[in-house]
């Protein structure tokens, strides 16, 4: 299939935390006609570190917030597609302080839609499957795009907001938007707050891994760059106003993952403590991504989890530096939620 859309110069909004990072290594290295704008606030979860290496041409950082709307205003004519990745992202500091999940996820959405609004550049929304809420253990369904919206936590019920929002600035106002609903991604960059990064560092750092409630809470692990792959083809061949499911067939519980960590670090599998569960915990995700593999011809390549787990484990090792930053502080939060 040939590209409909050939983006030149891109603003990649939350372009220096995990997922964001790991899509502009992937055009840059993929796509050498791009040329892309960071736009990121460098809150607790963005680094500069991420973006190490990649040539002065090919990139720009731009320091600043989505929720700016003079800096849109001086930025956005200048490029001719948004790629958002902004958010707060993580659903236990959202337990502990909404706010910042309103302000970022809701009216920083807002500030870019009006700006696609103003401009006429392509926008693509990333989003999550936790928008849909959760399936029971032993529910044979998976989330598709027709999935009724049912968020559990402040963080999801943000993300489910933002893209309402695309929606209807989208059919009101005819501007060109894809939308993409993710299921949970792994990979190098990740914050050591979420839970492979956490439990690997902990256990480089002589600290037991901490498992939520019973642990048989399933999520559906898919490797970032394949994320990355998946949201370039919908940008690129996506058709405009549509919503994309995207995920790799990944389904595990947590438990099981945090063995296959343990062993894979030479550990006793049952070396973890089990700690206080999350208030409202989604018991399971699943993605059916059938629409994105036969209407766009996307396939995952890094299907192999143990495989691609190693490699992860071995980023945190060879990056001690990257992540020790941060460790006590997101340690030393969790302890006082007693988790
Ligand atoms: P992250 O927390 O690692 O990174 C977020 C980035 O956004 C950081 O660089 C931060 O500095 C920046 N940022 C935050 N507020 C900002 C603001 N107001 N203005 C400008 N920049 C701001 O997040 P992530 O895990 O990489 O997630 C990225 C996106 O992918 C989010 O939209 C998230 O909802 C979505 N998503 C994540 C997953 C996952 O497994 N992590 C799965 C599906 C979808
Ligand atoms: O220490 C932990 N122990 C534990 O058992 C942590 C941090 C988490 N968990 C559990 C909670 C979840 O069931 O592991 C699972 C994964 O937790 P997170 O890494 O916090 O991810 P999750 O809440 O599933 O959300 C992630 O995927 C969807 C991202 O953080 C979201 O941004 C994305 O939308």
């Amino acid at each position: 299939m040939t590209e409909a859309f050939s983006p030149k110069n891109i603003i990649v909004t939350g372009g220096a935390g995990f997922i964001g990072s790991n899509f502009v290594h992937y055009v840059v290295d993929n796509h050498p006609d791009t040329h892309v704008t960071v736009l990121d606030a460098l809150t607790y979860a963005g680094n500069l570190d991420n973006l190490q290496g990649i040539p002065d041409d090919r990139l720009t950082f731009v320091h600043g917030n989505i929720c700016d709307a003079e800096l849109l205003d001086e930025l956005v004519p200048q490029h001719d597609a948004i790629v958002h990745y902004a958010a707060e992202s993580h659903n236990d500091n959202s337990i502990a302080d909404p706010e910042p999940f309103l302000r970022t996820n809701v009216e920083g959405t807002f500030r870019l839609l009006e700006a696609v609004r103003k401009y006429g550049v392509r926008y693509h929304h990333i989003s999550t499957d936790e928008v849909y809420g959760d399936l029971a253990l032993d529910d044979p369904a998976r989330f598709t795009e027709d999935t009724p919206y049912h968020p559990s936590s402040p963080y999801s019920s943000t993300k489910a907001s933002s893209d309402l929002l695309v929606r209807a600035w989208t059919r009101t106002y005819g501007l060109k938007t894809t939308i993409s609903n993710c299921s949970n991604n792994y990979g190098p960059y990740q914050h050591v707050e979420k839970f492979i990064p956490r439990q690997i560092t902990n256990i480089l750092s002589g600290i037991r891994p901490k498992l939520y409630g019973d642990g048989l809470n399933v999520r559906d692990w898919i490797h970032t760059d394949d994320h990355s792959s998946a949201v370039w083809t919908i940008l690129t061949k996506g058709r405009v106003g549509e919503t994309y499911l995207i995920g790799a067939d990944g389904e595990k519980n947590n438990l099981d993952v945090l063995k296959l960590i343990l062993t894979r670090m030479g550990k006793d599998e049952d070396a973890f403590d089990h700690v206080k569960d999350r208030p409202g915990h989604d018991r399971r995700y699943a993605i059916d991504s059938t629409k994105l593999r036969t209407e766009l011809g996307w396939r995952p390549e890094h299907t192999n989890f143990e495989s691609g787990l190693d490699k992860t484990i071995e980023w945190y090792a060879q990056h001690q530096d990257w992540w020790e930053r941060t460790k006590a502080a997101t340690e030393a939060r969790y302890k006082s939620q007693g988790q």
